[in-house]
């Protein structure tokens, strides 16, 4: 016997990825109703592989929703991560130049996993393979969602919409031109990532600044490794054997990585665009956008899932009072709050991008301005300490 589908309800939330299964989680911790709707099957949410990073916000957050359990047994706690470029080596001591703080290396698939199975174990409606969702109405107080599934068309009436639909989803796609700044910056190589089942080349990750262009060496777990190279857009996966991916990242390494690195079959292997992307507002009426519907950041400073976290922080916290309360204090000052903090985490991920990448187009002016300014950060602890307190996460409170 299927749970009914709900065809009223407090929050409509679109999109079953991290952004909409943690508001899930925090609404229902909160006694406040909510739908999740989902296009694709959750196998297939699950399939896509992307984040690997958790900042603290991010870890609070999923013990906040009660899914924090797996992540402690299995996270790995990072105090730091290496910076290769020139041959050598250069730790960034995070935990130290930041009075005691780490990052949790614990993929965003087993994240969405917990949330996933936290949510169906209590029986919240989720509807997956939800099709045609449209949204309506969200300017006014009754906004309403409809949707087919099965063939059999439904409308969802509802308090508030969150589009959680990521980069190519309805929700922002819904809101009158005039109403909305987007704001892109998109990159001219892309990221190709390979998934294995083999130990880590580093206990730490290694971000490699090299002459034949960026390398990032990940992990999930003590047995099992992300990598990433910059490769050009015009490449396509299927020119990319498991072999021909080994051997170039073994030429961006240095002799150590070389010697240590273990390859094998690769179990997932995409090609992603990098882009910044940002919407200006967040909210239009009794539509608000979280995490990738409102902004896109290139994966290198690992802040796409964490502004996704904030968002949602922002944005529960906000409905939270709005019911409890009666105020809407929270919901008219959810998309300031949240732009202040994404566009810091937009200029941080720029930034590294821009250090961390070849530019060949910008000729070979652009590689000595990066040699300088690495040798600078590195040798500074004032560098060393800007690039660890970015990369950790700023303070919620920070600047206020
Ligand atoms: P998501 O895109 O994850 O989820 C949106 C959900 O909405 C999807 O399940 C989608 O199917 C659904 N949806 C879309 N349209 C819909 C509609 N019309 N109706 C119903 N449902 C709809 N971040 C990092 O920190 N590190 C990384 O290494 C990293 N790598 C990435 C690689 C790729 C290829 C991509 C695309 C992103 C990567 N990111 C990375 C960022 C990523 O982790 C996002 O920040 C994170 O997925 C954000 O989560 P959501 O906001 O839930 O969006
Ligand atoms: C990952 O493990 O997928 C990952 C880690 C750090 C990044 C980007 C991606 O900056």
């Amino acid at each position: 016997m299927t749970t009914p589908i709900p065809q009223r309800t407090q929050v409509a939330i679109i999109g079953a990825g991290p952004s909409g299964l943690l508001l899930g989680q925090l609404l229902h911790k909160a006694g406040i109703d909510a739908v999740i709707l989902e296009r694709q099957t959750g196998d297939y949410v699950l399939s896509r592989i992307r984040a690997g990073v958790l900042e603290q916000v991010c870890i609070d957050l999923m013990d906040e929703a009660g899914v924090g359990q797996r992540m402690h047994q299995e996270g790995l706690v990072h105090g730091g991560f290496e910076m290769l470029y020139g041959g050598a080596r250069h730790r960034i001591d995070m935990n130290k130049l930041t009075g005691g703080k780490n990052v949790m290396v614990y993929g965003q698939t087993e994240l969405t996993r917990d949330l996933m199975d936290a949510r169906q174990a209590v029986g919240l409606p989720t509807v997956y393979e939800a099709k045609d969702v449209a949204i309506h109405d969200f300017g006014s107080a009754k906004p309403r969602v409809t949707y087919s599934k099965d063939g059999v068309e439904h409308t969802l009436e509802c308090d508030f919409i969150a589009g959680c639909d990521g980069f190519h989803g309805v929700c922002r796609a819904s809101v009158p031109r005039a109403a909305i700044r987007e704001f892109e910056k998109v990159y001219p190589f892309g990221w190709l990532g390979l998934l294995s089942d083999t130990p880590p080349v580093s206990d730490e990750l290694i971000y490699v600044n090299s002459p034949r262009g960026f390398a990032l060496c990940s992990q999930r777990s003590k047995t099992r490794s992300r990598y990433y190279l910059q490769v050009p857009l015009t490449d396509r996966i299927e020119e990319w054997t498991d072999e021909a991916f080994w051997q170039e990242l073994r030429l961006r390494l240095d002799e150590e990585g070389r010697e240590k690195l273990i390859t094998g079959p690769s179990l997932e292997k995409s090609i992603a665009p990098l882009r910044s992307f940002v919407t200006e507002p967040l909210r239009f009426g009794r539509l608000f956008l979280a995490g990738d519907a409102g902004h896109i950041v290139p994966p290198t400073g690992a802040k796409g899932l964490n502004l996704a976290a904030t968002d949602v922080k922002y944005l529960s916290s906000a409905i939270i009072e709005f019911y409890q309360e009666r105020s809407e204090a929270g919901i008219d000052g959810y998309s300031a709050r949240c732009l202040r903090r994404i566009w810091k985490a937009e200029r941080f991920s720029w930034w590294f991008t821009q250090l961390m990448h070849r530019f060949p187009e910008d000729g070979p002016i652009s590689a000595k301005f990066q040699e300088a300014e690495l040798d600078y950060l590195l040798n500074s602890e004032a560098g060393s300490r800007s690039i660890a307190e970015n990369y950790v996460g700023l303070p919620l409170n920070f600047g206020e």
